[in-house]
């Protein structure tokens, strides 16, 4: 669609960021054909003008910010807008202004005072366009954001609209909304929504690669795309860019033109937490300057200046061993959800940085970002903090066949090029993961599987590709693809509920066959667990009481201290589901979502988080 950003907006000399987060008006579409905006163009004057609306916070999602269960159930078209002024002093020749939205699920299409300016397919990663001819400066101006949730077979992630007869009884045309993931299908504008301005002449993308560390210098690629808001014939642009240290005071290294390597002497590496005492999550920062080098009349053309923070460090699987910098690195992590009390999986500073610190109180030395991509603040967090990541797309929930088709493929590729132009920068990412649990079995999974791997590799040959594989090591099809196996296994909860006796023998006997299936391959349990209800209480333990998470906890550390420190040892790490309790849809089988979390929804550590936390914190000091 041309739109989706990639650099984050920050402000520099050149750069002003003005953010329209806030109060926003809202109305849902609930129309009969739920096509009555469109009927009548409610973007063609103020929203309040079309009918009644309500405030909406931005961001956030909508469904559990009113006492309205047909809004929290809502699917289909909802309407926001928001009205700003911008100074007339941006309005001079030598700046552009773009319009960013952070992320809008799922389809989102936009107007600025009534001329469309984007529309964006994918819920969870960000999306800009240069806006600068539709902006009024020095005026009110109108943004106007529909957003629509529905998910079809070919979105990511899937679903279906399911239709019920009057002839079971149903009322007529009763439709519902369904999905084969497990966590609730939250709505709206989720992250920030933020206006910023450039000179003419701009940074559009950098990529920056470790290449190599020897013992004295780290090689460090890099490479800069430059974009030009003026059509100019055979124009040149001056490229120049400055490594600092971390307190930006020294300078490292430098270099100039579009693309080029930077030797970095005595260099800090960027270490997770855990495997160094003085630099865990050190950054360099990397100042990019750009500007137009070929003279033209009246050309009066800014340099533009980006920050953008760098961690050397590379990543490696050798044999099945999984390396940082060539140490070994072994996953202590959990899997986590964006989802919050209230504003579901709205962008919300306190409970993010809430999670960080619970997530260092526990221990963890990394996470997987189940099912789809996070805010980009959690990645920058994530780089300065140490905390690795394992990158996950929203592939989650592709249980048929008519899911592996062609025009889920090509949107696949696409988020995938997303994803990895907006990530690729960190280095606390050392891994995409591209699909959970997809049922890898059916005979066109394998190819599709295929494309999607090799089609990551080559957007970045610098990190390994996996999927996590929910179908059993004899059946599956795909997993001869990827670079690291990770499977999802509930013993003592999907298998054998209630018999923790057993869990022993049957994962070691599981994991073993993964080792035999895929001898030259890392391994990641990255998903097992069990539901507790915060303060059930059963001794002996029986499923949904704290005791018996605690239980399945200790059985499964035992056989993971048996493999992590056997002969050649190809258990790579744990990840337990999850972090905390999570909304889902509503079914038989969750009482009020999931209770698999060590901690509540409300981030109250239950009993099980102390077990874990005991074992992170013995254990992530030694890897
Ligand atoms: C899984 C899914 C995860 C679910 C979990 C569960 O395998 O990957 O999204 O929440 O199981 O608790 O059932």
């Amino acid at each position: 669609n041309g739109c989706f950003a990639i650099l984050y907006p920050r402000e520099s000399e050149s750069r002003d960021v003005k953010d329209l987060s806030g109060r926003w008006k809202f109305r849902m579409d609930n129309s009969t054909d739920r096509k009555q905006g469109f009927t009548d163009k409610w973007w063609t004057k103020p929203l309040s003008e079309n009918g009644p609306v309500i405030d909406m916070p931005v961001p956030s999602s909508y469904n559990d910010i009113t006492q309205d269960k047909n809004l929290r159930d809502f699917s289909g078209w909802v309407w926001y807008e928001t009205e700003f002024y911008v100074s007339a002093t941006w309005s001079d020749a030598m700046t552009r202004e773009w319009l960013r939205i952070g992320s809008a699920h799922y389809t989102a299409f936009v107007w600025l005072n009534s001329i469309k300016v984007m529309e964006h397919y994918g819920g969870h990663l960000p999306f800009e366009s240069d806006v600068s001819n539709h902006l009024v400066f020095g005026q009110l101006n109108r943004l106007t954001v529909a957003v629509n949730n529905t998910l079809t077979p070919n979105t990511l992630p899937p679903g279906k609209i399911e239709h019920f007869s009057t002839d079971n009884g149903y009322p007529a045309n009763y439709q519902l909304q369904t999905y084969q993931f497990d966590f609730f299908n939250y709505a709206g504008i989720h992250r920030p929504v933020k206006l910023y301005t450039t000179p003419l002449v701009c940074v559009r993308n950098i990529t920056v690669i470790t290449t190599d560390i020897g013992s004295n210098s780290a090689q460090v690629s890099y490479k800069i795309d430059v974009v030009d808001s003026v059509q100019r014939e055979n124009a040149a642009y001056n490229v120049t860019v400055i490594l600092m240290d971390h307190k930006q005071q020294t300078v490292v290294a430098n270099a100039t033109g579009m693309s080029g390597t930077l030797t970095v002497n005595n260099p800090r590496l960027w270490w997770p937490v855990g495997m160094s005492s003085a630099d865990v999550g050190y950054l360099y920062k990397l100042v990019v300057y750009t500007s137009l080098a070929t003279k033209f009349d009246n050309a009066n053309v800014q340099t533009d200046v980006y920050r953008l923070s760098v961690g050397i460090r590379t990543v490696k699987i050798d044999g099945t061993s999984f390396l940082i910098n060539d140490k070994p690195f072994y996953f202590l992590g959990v899997g986590k959800h964006e989802d919050w009390d209230v504003r579901g999986k709205g962008f919300d500073w306190p409970m993010i940085l809430k999670d960080f610190n619970l997530l260092n109180w526990l221990g963890a030395n990394a996470f997987r970002t189940s099912h789809y991509p996070y805010a980009e603040e959690i990645m920058q967090l994530c780089d300065e903090q140490g905390i690795v990541v394992i990158d996950e797309c929203p592939a989650v929930g592709m249980h048929s066949a008519d899911n592996f088709v062609n025009a889920t493929l090509q949107h696949h590729l696409a988020v995938m090029d997303e994803l990895v132009a907006r990530d690729r920068n960190h280095p606390a990412v050392v891994m995409w993961s591209v699909a959970n649990e997809p049922e890898s079995q059916l005979p066109p999974a394998k190819d599709y599987f295929k494309a999607v791997i090799e089609h990551t590799h080559s957007l970045d040959s610098s990190r390994p590709v996996t999927f996590v594989c929910n179908a059993p090591y004899n059946t599956d099809l795909a997993t001869q693809f990827v670079d690291v196996v990770s499977f999802n296994k509930y013993e003592g909860w999907y298998n054998d509920g209630g018999h923790t006796e057993v869990i022993v023998p049957r994962l070691t006997d599981y994991i073993e066959h993964w080792h035999q299936t895929r001898p030259n391959k890392p391994i990641i349990h990255m998903e097992w667990g069990a539901g507790a209800i915060s303060g059930f209480h059963a001794n002996p333990s029986v499923m949904y009481t704290e005791e018996y998470l605690c239980d399945v906890i200790g059985q499964h550390f035992k056989v993971y201290d048996q493999l992590r420190t056997g002969a050649g040892p190809y258990l790579v790490g744990e990840m337990i589901w999850n972090f905390a309790d999570f909304n889902t849809a509503q079914t038989a089988t969750r009482a009020d979502g999931n209770r698999k979390g060590l901690m509540t929804r409300e981030r109250q550590p239950k009993w099980p988080a102390y077990v874990v936390r005991e074992r992170y914190h013995a254990l992530r000091n030694q890897t």
